[in-house]
């Protein structure tokens, strides 16, 4: 341990603690940009600039480490001055047009402008204007918005470990972009956008379908329906200044409601329908010497990240389609018959707290008779701007409810928004099958939280089996690299792209640096989620009333011939 003093208060910290750390630690805020804790720490945007008593120059306290002895300042005329002239030049070739901008009321660089009482931009830099990047189904690359911090670079190799995006060119052309000045429609970019939820400003933001949204639900001939993705509740409701980890099921509902769709449904349906398939496929490798281990396909980030770095393991893949695509299938096939719809007259609107989604559902290999299972997804942002943009007042709304049947779900498919949720869904299932009976005990804690890895022999019977959850691509290769060995004997997998699973995917409401540096955000979403399947009767997939049915009525057989065509799908490397 250290002892310093800052602003004429006396810490005590661990040696390796940075100035920024230790002041953090007695409640004085020193501003940063592009500072992300363990993850971009280069001191490169001058915010957190601080006065050292025996130093020359102003020091940048994100990578100055604390010595014993050592007096420091954060607010002195000179440090203040240096700040907001670093930050005015800064501002100086943005293009400042936050009226109209993707991130506009949540802007990290906006509210340092605020904060730093930033009064003119003095000089005026060279403004050119540079081509955006909107080629791709899901991400926007806007480099007249960037400001060059980095989190994005960062965040793409360091925690996903793709290296998509990079410093481009020199001086004032300087961009981040991927190499060769691909698009990111041609760059081996998995869609995760971890990278938009860090970036500070609108220089990375998901390729909106709001208009294509409102459009829709104007035009007389469409019957629009709307399903909401597990993880969305968690999250939508910081949008609206609520807490994070706050739980919002039934505002939602009622929101989406009154946006005027013409049926409300729950995604969490589609998840149990996903388990049945999936369970059932699982026990039909073990049983048959099929593919082992079998690996989740519902975390479309992940699928792409598979295709591109891992084409070996897309064997190892479930053949399931991803829930809110069942639903599609399901929606435009069984829903068009009972209420004597035509298919093509179906708009089917998915709100997920995803980007890669939107690509994934423009894929050709899952359209079913021609037909796209979804239409259009929203991002969980997204759905928040149309809230407000439709005036309603989210916090005053009552609970509803979700539309009958495609909105019945259980426990098991609410915890699909959280790491080892999927996991846990399918063993509460495939223990009552491989026992014959309704165990009592469904809570798995072993698949549970935010550790890297977590693994788990489940005893069912006189079988056991094997499983383990990964999340986060880059935490994710080194199981993977063991898996391509053929070192790694589970019969079970689950992998998602996102680090805590779709909680924090990227088409989540963004939280500000600081923020993140103070709660895990990981796990204050997905106890929103435990809490819910905790509140239901029904906890486990098989029990679900509705999918009984639905199997009965319609698909007849888990794996069957007609589930085959409609939800089921296959891999191109
Ligand atoms: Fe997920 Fe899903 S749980 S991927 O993590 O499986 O995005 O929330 O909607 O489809 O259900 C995301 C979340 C989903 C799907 C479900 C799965
Ligand atoms: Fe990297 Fe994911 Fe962003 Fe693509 S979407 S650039 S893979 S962080």
């Amino acid at each position: 341990k250290v002892t310093l003093t800052i602003d004429n208060v006396k810490v005590e910290v661990p040696k390796d603690y940075t100035i920024l750390e230790a002041a953090r630690e007695i409640g004085i805020d020193i501003p940063t940009l592009c500072y992300l804790k363990d993850i971009n720490e280069i001191g490169a945007c001058r915010m957190c600039l601080v006065e050292i008593e025996g130093a020359r120059n102003l020091q940048a306290s994100c990578v100055h480490p604390v010595s014993e002895g050592m007096v420091v300042r954060t607010n002195t005329k000179k440090v203040r001055e240096a700040r907001k002239a670093n930050l005015e030049l800064i501002l100086s070739n943005h293009h400042r047009d936050c009226l109209a901008c993707f991130r506009n009321g949540n802007c990290e660089l906006q509210t340092l402008a605020e904060n730093l009482n930033v009064k003119n931009v003095e000089f005026e830099g060279e403004i050119k204007k540079k081509t955006i990047d909107d080629l791709s189904h899901s991400i926007v690359r806007d480099p007249n918005k960037c400001i060059l911090c980095g989190r994005c670079v960062a965040v793409c190799s360091k925690v996903q470990g793709i290296g998509v995006l990079s410093f481009t060119n020199r001086g004032f052309d300087t961009e981040v972009a991927p190499a060769f000045d691909k698009s990111m429609a041609d760059a081996p970019c998995i869609y995760c956008g971890q990278c938009i939820n860090v970036c500070p400003v609108a220089a990375l933001r998901e390729k909106t379908d709001i208009e294509r949204v409102w459009d829709a639900i104007e035009d007389p001939n469409k019957h629009v329906i709307v399903q909401t993705a597990p993880a969305v509740r968690a999250a939508l409701g910081e949008e609206f200044g609520n807490p994070i980890g706050t739980r919002v099921t039934g505002k939602m509902v009622t929101a989406l409601k009154r946006l005027g769709f013409d049926k409300v449904f729950d995604t969490n349906f589609a998840a149990d329908l996903t388990i049945m398939e999936e369970g059932h496929e699982l026990l039909n490798r073990i049983q048959n010497g099929g593919k082992l281990p079998m690996i989740t396909s519902c975390s479309p980030g992940w699928i792409r990240y598979c295709e591109f770095y891992y084409p070996e393991l897309l064997e190892n893949l479930s053949t399931c389609k991803s829930p809110h695509q069942m639903m599609g299938a399901i929606l435009k096939s069984y829903y068009a018959e009972i209420n004597n719809i035509d298919p093509k007259d179906i708009f089917v609107v998915s709100v997920m707290p995803c980007t890669s989604k939107k690509t994934e559902s423009a894929r050709e290999e899952l359209k079913v008779n021609g037909l796209k299972d979804v239409d259009a997804v929203l991002t969980t942002r997204e759905l928040g701007k149309m809230i407000k943009e439709a005036r309603i007042e989210f916090n005053k709304l009552e609970d509803g409810t979700f539309d009958e049947f495609f909105g019945d779900y259980s426990g098991a498919g609410v915890i699909f928004g959280a790491t080892g949720g999927v996991m846990e869904a399918a063993i509460r299932t495939v223990a009552d099958i491989l026992t014959g009976e309704d165990l009592e005990e469904i809570e798995y804690n072993a698949v549970r939280g935010i550790d890297n890895l977590k693994e788990a022999e489940i005893k069912i019977g006189d079988k056991t089996i094997k499983v383990a959850v990964v999340h986060g691509t880059g935490a994710a290769s080194k199981l993977l690299d063991l898996v391509k060995e053929g070192k790694a004997d589970y019969h079970f997998i689950e992998v998602m792209g996102c680090s805590g699973g779709c909680v924090t995917g990227g088409g989540q409401p963004q939280v500000p640096a600081k923020v993140r540096e103070e709660i895990d955000v990981r796990v204050e979403r997905a106890k929103a989620l435990y809490e819910e399947d905790k509140l239901m009767t029904v906890r486990k997939s098989h029990k679900n009333k509705s999918i009984q049915k639905l199997y009965k009525e319609f698909l007849g057989e888990p794996n069957g011939h007609k589930a085959h065509e409609l939800l089921h799908t296959h891999y191109c490397k």
